[in-house]
C-alpha cells in the first residue's frame, strides 16, 4: 500500500564551489531519500543576505512530495548536506550546500532546531522570489497571506535574477 505523503516546500542554495553541479546533485539525492521531486523553480542568482561579504548565492526552490516526518526529513538533508561537503562553522557563512525546509504541508513545526515554516522567508527575496514561481497562490499558515502577498510586503532590497534554463545541469 503506497504511504501517505505530503507537500514539501524546500529552498537549495549554494554560494561555494560549483554552485550549479551542488544544487543538482542535492535534488538527486532528495529524489532518491526524500520523494519524487515534483515541481522545481528556475534557478536564481542573489546577492548574499545576513552576511554580505560573501560571494553570490544560486537559489532554487522545490517541492517534494515526501513520505517522511519533518524530523526524518529535515535529518535526511543533514546527511544530504554533509555527503555534499557541507561543514557548519559560523551562522550564514558561505556553504557548498544548504537545503531548508520552508514549508511542509501547513503544519507548524516548533522543535530544537526545526521551526517550520520558515520564520525568516517574508524577509528574505532570495527565497520568497523561487517559491513565488512554484506556489505563488499558496497560503502561509501562519501569515494567511499568499506567498506572493508576503512578497509585495517585503522590504527586502537584495537582487533576485533569474537565469536561464540552460544553466539548470540537467
Ligand atoms: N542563505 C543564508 C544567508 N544568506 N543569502 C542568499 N542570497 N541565499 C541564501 O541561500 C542565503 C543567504 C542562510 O542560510
Ligand atoms: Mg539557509
Ligand atoms: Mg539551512
Amino acid at each position: 500500500m503506497a504511504r501517505n505523503t505530503f507537500p514539501a516546500y524546500l529552498l537549495l542554495g549554494s554560494n561555494l564551489g560549483d554552485r550549479g553541479a551542488q544544487l543538482a546533485a542535492a535534488r538527486r539525492l532528495l529524489e532518491q531519500r526524500a520523494g519524487r521531486l515534483v515541481r522545481r523553480s528556475h534557478l536564481y542568482e542573489t546577492e548574499p543576505w545576513g552576511k554580505t561579504d560573501q560571494p553570490a548565492f544560486l537559489n532554487q526552490a522545490v517541492l517534494v512530495e515526501t513520505p517522511l516526518s519533518p524530523k526524518e526529513l529535515m535529518a535526511a538533508i543533514l546527511q544530504i548536506e554533509r555527503e555534499l561537503g557541507r561543514e557548519r562553522d559560523e551562522k550564514w557563512e558561505a556553504r557548498q550546500i544548504d537545503v531548508d525546509i520552508l514549508f511542509y504541508g501547513d503544519r507548524l513545526v516548533q522543535e530544537e532546531g526545526l521551526v517550520i515554516p520558515h520564520p525568516r522567508l517574508p524577509e528574505r527575496n532570495f527565497a520568497l522570489v523561487p517559491l513565488m514561481e512554484i506556489a505563488a497562490e499558496m497560503i502561509h499558515p501562519q501569515l494567511q497571506l499568499t506567498i506572493e502577498e508576503i512578497y509585495w510586503d517585503s522590504r527586502d532590497p537584495l537582487e533576485v535574477v533569474r537565469l536561464d534554463e540552460e544553466f539548470s545541469n540537467d
